[in-house]
């Protein structure tokens, strides 16, 4: 059963570079199957897009959006300054393959700490939060946590998503007793 015939959530992105890790969000939406529309969209590079974006979003009824960004993660902050809808920012270690001969530009220099310190100093009274460096996944799971205020039916999911973690933890340390630390690290990353 879907949660409702419009998407609830908006992920919006500032490159097509950014994809591959907010892919984590829409997996855990799609897995419990809350609706999403997923954007390119950029405070750099369409500015203008974005206040439109903004408006999109409040005339959808998106309860939340999450916004990923890498470097000067600027995304985040300017479309909850155009919008009352709580933002949940991803900050994303900048992977950069477009240019593939100079593998020294393929990193962030700052190994994600750009974009975590973009999207989470704000100034006082424009508050966005954040995830961890390319934790898209707990976004997803952030966004669901929120949405369950409103459909209990989400809080026994989420309750079985913690049981669920906590029996494949418990699984695997059996597993870590049995065959003893250099037989299991071995057989787990082979
Ligand atoms: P390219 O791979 O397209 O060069 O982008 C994107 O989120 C991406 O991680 C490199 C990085 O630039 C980021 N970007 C922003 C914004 N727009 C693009 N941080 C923004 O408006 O904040």
């Amino acid at each position: 059963m879907a949660y409702s015939k419009k998407p609830l959530v908006g992920i919006i992105m500032g490159s097509s570079s950014d994809s591959r890790i907010m892919q984590g969000a829409a997996e855990i939406l799609d897995e419990y199957k809350i609706k999403h529309e997923d954007q390119i969209v950029s405070a750099h590079r369409t500015p203008a897009r974005l206040a439109e974006y903004a408006k999109h979003a409040e005339k959808m009824g998106f309860k939340i959006i999450i916004a990923g960004a890498g470097g000067a993660a600027h995304l985040p902050g300017m479309i909850a300054s155009h919008t009352t809808i709580p933002v949940i920012g991803v900050p994303i270690l900048v992977y950069n393959d477009k240019h593939p001969k100079k593998s020294d530009t393929k990193f962030s220099a700052f190994g994600g700490l750009d974009s975590l310190l973009s999207i989470t100093e704000m100034p006082s009274g424009s508050p966005v939060v954040a995830v961890g460096i390319n934790k898209a996944g707990n976004a997803g799971i952030y966004a669901m946590k929120m949405l369950a205020n409103e459909f209990p039916d989400l809080k026994n999911k989420l309750q079985q998503h913690k049981s669920n973690q906590h029996d494949s933890v418990v699984k695997e340390s059996d597993q870590l007793k049995k065959q003893g630390l250099s037989k299991f690290t071995k057989n787990k990353f082979k």
